[in-house]
């Protein structure tokens, strides 16, 4: 049966803003109380996905989460209604408040580790929810990704959803995780990256018995676990993806992103083949180019035709030795044949490119049929979306913002139009 790779992108909530929330996130940090435009990103967002579709390619998507978030301060001991909540928790610790404004849920790359049917003992794709524990407004994430997975993929026959690994354990999902296989459809050897805990200038933020969990709890057959480069986090690459990505056979990544990766290449080459391994030397892009343009965050999509390309965000066109990289990649044989250049610019400024906005489904045609068709999205569904984003998401957030009442009413506002729109 035929397989094919769905991505669920995280549609950009009314929210999205530069709170600077993400230490060790060079993008988020250098952004920091700038004022941000949730409309323009959720437009860039949708365009995304639109661009994604016109190659063919099947698209779903994940909703905002509810922001701000109350329930998430009653536990902090704030009381009253969802208005007298935010108003108590926004005037007795404004920094704390901002973590539950963040629209962040939109890197759905973060979501979920998700390892599709062929690599899995029981047959069934496999989703866990990621704890993201390392910082604090991404902490809050876990529980409502779970419910919108567990709708999205209910029926038991194709999926199971698993509740994210306990927060002691940090867990990003499939931003340190990459599958390689000879074809989506097909048995593959899984690899999650971790960070080794240092005192680093930045954390590392996947723990590697949260890695080792998360492959017990997908049940995944063939599993390496192994180290993400420390050079690589503390140049700024907060998550693996930011370094390198795979797709079926190809391994595109950048010379200094594993420890040890002579040892690791040995080790898939033995257990898959026929893999192709694409490195950037570091002579060419350093790691501080890389991060910049956000080279590795591009999307690697095998085309209905078979043939592979990037989409990459416009930032990596407009480094000088980024660009030349690649124009050198396409002049030879390698096995990744386009380059396709997208503006995710309000996202990006948060550090969140292409690839950190979708989330990777690979499943067989009765598992595809078998997703709630209210995830998954068509022209006619974008168009009623954009008028509706046009409608409700503010055109802009100011640092101050943050605490105006009428922010939150507007978002809280936009919720209730998306899940009235989806049927949710
Ligand atoms: O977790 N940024 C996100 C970006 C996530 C990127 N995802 C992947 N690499 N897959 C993060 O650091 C910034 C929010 C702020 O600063 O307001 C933020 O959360």
């Amino acid at each position: 049966m035929k397989t094919v790779e769905v991505n669920f992108d995280g549609l950009i909530g009314p929210t999205h803003n530069y709170a600077g929330l993400s230490f060790g996130n060079i993008a988020s940090a250098k952004n920091a109380g700038g004022t941000s435009r949730p409309r323009a990103a959720a437009l860039q967002s949708i365009g995304k996905m639109r661009f994604l579709m016109s190659l063919g390619l099947p698209q779903g998507f994940l909703l905002p989460h509810d922001r701000p978030n109350a329930p998430w301060l009653r536990t902090l001991g704030f009381a009253g209604s969802d208005a007298e909540v935010c108003a108590a928790g926004f005037a007795a610790d404004p920094v704390l408040f901002r973590n539950a404004m963040s629209a962040s849920a939109t890197w759905t790359a973060n979501a979920a580790t998700v390892s599709p049917a062929p690599d899995t003992a029981d047959g069934r794709v496999h989703l866990t929810a990621a704890n993201l524990s390392t910082m604090a407004h991404r902490s809050i994430e876990h529980t409502e990704t779970h419910r919108q997975l567990a709708i999205a993929f209910a029926d038991t026959r194709h999926f199971a959803v698993h509740a994210a690994v306990p927060p002691k354990f940090g867990d990003e999902g499939a931003a340190n995780f990459m599958r390689l296989c000879p074809s989506h459809g097909e048995k593959g050897v899984e690899v999650f990256i971790y960070g080794e805990e240092r005192q680093g200038r930045f954390p590392s933020r996947q723990d590697r018995r949260a890695s080792e969990a998360v492959a017990r709890l997908n049940a995944v057959n063939d599993a390496i676990v192994w180290p993400q480069a420390d050079a690589a986090i503390q140049a700024g690459a907060f998550h693996n993806d930011v370094v390198a990505v795979a797709n079926e056979r190809v391994l595109f990544a950048h010379e200094q992103a594993f420890e040890n990766r002579e040892a690791l290449y040995a080790e898939l080459r033995r257990r898959l083949p026929e893999v192709e391994i694409v490195e950037v030397p570091a002579s060419a892009v350093s790691l501080e180019d890389a991060i910049g343009s956000y080279l590795f965050n591009s999307q690697l999509v095998t085309l209905p035709s078979g043939e592979m390309v990037l989409v990459l965000p416009k930032e990596s066109e407009e480094n000088a030795r980024v660009k030349a990289w690649l124009e050198t990649m396409l002049a030879g044989n390698g096995p990744i044949r386009g380059c396709h250049f997208i503006d995710v610019r309000e996202s990006m400024k948060n550090g969140g490119g292409p690839a950190c906005l979708r989330l990777r489904v690979a499943v067989s045609e009765a598992a595809y049929a078998a997703i709630d068709p209210r995830f998954l999205l068509d022209n006619a569904k974008a168009d009623a979306l954009e008028r509706m984003i046009e409608t409700h998401w503010p055109e802009s957030i100011a640092p101050d913002d943050l605490g105006n009442p009428a922010l939150w009413e507007t978002a809280w506002e936009a919720r209730r139009a998306l899940l009235k729109l989806l049927h949710l």
